[in-house]
């Protein structure tokens, strides 16, 4: 998020750069012809993953030296230090123009989607830079009122499962629970693997296996901040994800009705931040991951056959209720897997690294270490998600090897 003392700025290293500053030089990921990702028990590098590309918050550009904002665009990142512009979606939409900030994005066909779905396929993360924080634990003694605090831009951060992993400006990982114990996570992309000049402050939106360079750009699916308010005469009253060709792809409407299908009436919740927000409205989608496979791309489908439809694994923005015994209508840490043919009523929540990414897990495992917060209590807030494996091979060239690495790799169609 945006609002921070100066001092916490320098904290975070944002302006630990000299005046001289400059962005470091993309340099496209070198690959087989042909490369796929394939999953396995190893963690693949940032630098070996291709066609990166992630969104700041707030959203920048890396001309004139990096780091001036630039809402809507999308930085390509080499897993290096190397950045350079990709996709600004500013402009785009006719029906809703204003220039909001990007808070999610992905692919219509995000590669091993499936497999993280299935638990088989790494997921890496990023979280919040601000959080809703109270003095003391709910429901110990009495939180209290809410509050933001910043969290850190780069790690080790400790969380309440004993997990260590990185920081709000860096990329995280789980492993995926097929190969792994159950939560075991750590930092996969630090600060300076993302953008080496300047470092991020917060990472929040996050997108890979796209083509090289990564300013090519294939993001195009993707959501503004504030849902609620991202509509328009062709928008409608809120979209929750937008198509790159400037039309809605899903509602705010259902996705709304997705996340009380499994975290009830929002009642006292509200979304203090950047604007206060209650009720559906604080809903706001900032984390994004989508798997069209069913008719238009640009239209999220049911399967008319009555198989699995078009599916997407989304989290929300954190909403902190002062009347719920945990503090938090929901973390926003909870991750959610909708299906077009199910509906909202069908959501779940993924599972992955062996548990799900439900609210008690959040509430056990990702409360932050007082440490960081100045004493206070409060649970880290997802704001990425992406898949990785264990590393490229090349494209399968014959049918019979399409059916022997199939189990293990997976192909993006582009359309
Ligand atoms: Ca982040
Ligand atoms: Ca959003
Ligand atoms: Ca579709």
């Amino acid at each position: 998020m945006m609002r921070y003392p100066l001092g916490l700025l320098c904290a975070g290293g944002l302006l630990a750069a000299t005046p001289l500053q400059a962005t470091i030089p993309y340099k496209p990921v070198a690959l087989p012809p042909g490369a796929i990702p394939a999953v396995g028990p190893g963690l693949i590098s940032p630098a070996a993953t291709f066609g990166k590309e992630y969104s700041h918050d707030v959203d920048q550009s890396t001309a004139g030296g990096g780091g001036l904002a630039d809402p809507q665009q999308i930085i390509a990142w080499d897993g290096l230090g190397g950045a350079a512009d990709g996709l600004d979606y500013s402009g785009t939409r006719p029906g809703y123009a204003p220039d909001d900030q990007v808070d999610a994005a992905a692919n219509h066909n995000d590669a091993l989607f499936r497999q993280l779905r299935d638990d088989l396929a790494h997921l890496v993360f990023s979280h919040d830079d601000l959080i809703s924080t109270y003095p003391a634990p709910p429901g110990a003694g009495g939180g209290g009122a809410f509050a933001p605090t910043p969290i850190p831009s780069f790690g080790p951060l400790v969380t309440s499962g004993g997990h260590v992993i990185g920081g709000a400006g860096e990329i995280s990982f789980e492993r995926a629970g097929a190969y792994a114990p159950p939560a075991t996570m750590g930092t996969w992309a630090p600060q300076a693997a993302v953008n080496g000049m300047p470092l991020p402050r917060d990472v929040d939106a996050l997108e890979v296996w796209g083509p090289e360079p990564g300013t090519t750009g294939d993001a195009d699916k993707y959501s503004l901040q504030v849902d609620f308010f991202s509509g328009g005469p062709a928008g409608g009253p809120g979209t929750s994800v937008w198509n790159l060709s400037g039309t809605p792809y899903i509602s705010h409407a259902t996705i709304a009705a997705a996340v009380t299908s499994l975290l009830g009436p929002v009642g006292s919740g509200v979304l203090p931040f950047p604007t206060f927000i209650d009720g559906d409205d604080a809903i706001n989608v900032d984390a994004l991951m989508v798997l069209d496979t069913i008719g238009d791309p640009d239209a999220f489908d049911r399967d008319p056959n009555g198989g699995p439809g078009d599916q997407i694994i989304f989290s929300i923005q954190q909403i902190p209720d002062l009347t719920d015994p945990d503090g938090y209508y929901a973390t926003g840490s909870e991750l959610f897997v909708l299906d077009a043919s199910l509906g909202p009523a069908g959501t779940t929540y993924l599972r992955h690294g062996g548990h799900l990414w439900d609210h008690s897990f959040a509430l056990s495992d990702l409360v932050i270490s007082p440490n960081f917060t100045d004493g206070r209590y409060g649970v880290l807030d997802i704001n990425a998600i992406e898949a990785v494996g264990e590393l490229v091979v090349p494209e399968p060239a014959s049918v019979g090897l399409v059916a022997t690495l199939a189990a293990a790799a997976v192909w993006r169609r582009r359309g």
